[in-house]
């Protein structure tokens, strides 16, 4: 697997659409709270695991952004992502030790309670006769287990929620983790499972206010959201080990969008899917070949065995780079 850091120069052309986007993005609330979390966060996973070794850190990007169309919002285009791939990866990162930065859809799934959408919580719970609250038995056991494996994330201090909602929000919040990152070298790992918007209403052209139906039929013209993937691989965290998602309906172009996607951005693996079946199988591309991977039946995980070929890469990755890295272990 190539350790190359993707540090070669980007484009003017994109240099430029990055700026103009960043430049003219709604500034960002709480980005001191954001970076001071952060920072805390890197902090402490950058000194030691219970092993001796350094902490192992992914970024699981999760949910899918919205593009406001007017400044004081009324209506956004979105898209369907759930966040569900994003909360169940970030549950088996954890079991394989990894700390998590899950930068999420506000409202979307959450790990360890990733059948709460669906399933209001309220059905977990019956009232005592004191008027105590009592889990249902026949949901006890899951219950449990999802307070108690929470809990324990949490405690280690090895995971760290950061919402978004609008394409402005999430891509400012992306830059600072990956620029917070980069100290971690290849220690670090982005997982960009979130679906984001390829299309957006730059902020000093859109509507200040509610647009009015009695205008007419609607013209608008969205600019193309600038390839971030880029910048992040050759700029906020060469170094890191990435991983991005190709989410096509045609299976024809699958692959080949993938591939594409692997060589344009130098992404270590990209994984390819269908809407049509994204939730059982996924192909996972590799410089060195794809692997199908499917769930065994409806009540398993596909993202079990893939973050399980993920860690076993990020490994290959990092004796790659025979690790010395002062200040980390
Ligand atoms: C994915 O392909 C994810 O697997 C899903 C997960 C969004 C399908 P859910 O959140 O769904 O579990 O409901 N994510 C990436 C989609 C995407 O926007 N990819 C871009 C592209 O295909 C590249 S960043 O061009």
């Amino acid at each position: 697997m190539d350790p190359g850091n993707g540090s070669d120069i980007l484009p003017e052309e994109l240099t430029a659409s990055v700026e103009s986007f960043f430049d003219t993005a709604p500034p960002l609330q709480d980005s001191s709270l954001i970076s001071h979390k952060l920072q805390a966060f890197i902090d402490r996973n950058s000194k030691s695991s219970e092993g001796g070794g350094p902490v192992r850190v992914v970024c699981v990007t999760s949910g899918g952004t919205t593009v406001p169309l007017e400044q004081r919002c009324v209506r956004y285009i979105d898209n369907f992502s759930s966040g569900h791939r994003g909360a169940a990866s970030t549950e088996y990162f954890f079991k394989a030790g990894y700390a998590v930065i899950f930068l999420h859809r506000r409202g979307s799934c959450q790990p360890y309670c990733r059948y709460l959408p669906e399933d209001s919580f309220l059905d977990f719970f019956e009232l005592g006769e004191d008027s105590s609250i009592q889990v249902c038995q026949s949901h006890s056991t899951i219950v449990k287990k999802a307070i108690g494996d929470y809990q324990n994330a949490v405690e280690r201090g090895q995971l760290l929620k950061l919402p978004f909602t609008t394409i402005f929000e999430y891509l400012q919040v992306l830059r600072m983790v990956a620029i917070s990152m980069r100290p971690l070298g290849p220690y670090g790992m982005f997982y960009h499972a979130a679906a984001v918007s390829d299309f957006y209403v730059p902020w000093e052209s859109m509507a200040k206010h509610k647009i009015q139906s009695s205008s007419g039929p609607l013209d608008m013209r969205l600019n193309q959201v600038p390839k971030m993937l880029s910048v992040l691989r050759k700029e906020w965290a060469p170094m890191a080990f990435c991983i991005s998602f190709k989410l096509e309906t045609d299976g024809n172009i699958l692959l080949q969008k993938a591939d594409m996607a692997m060589k344009k951005y130098h992404m270590h693996v990209v994984v390819a899917n269908l809407l049509a079946t994204y939730k059982r199988e996924v192909i996972m591309v590799t410089d060195n070949g794809s692997i199908n991977v499917c769930s065994q039946d409806e009540y398993s995980d596909v993202e079990e065995e893939m973050i399980k070929i993920l860690v076993d890469r990020h490994s290959k990755y990092l004796e790659q780079y025979r690790i010395e890295i002062i200040g980390l272990s």
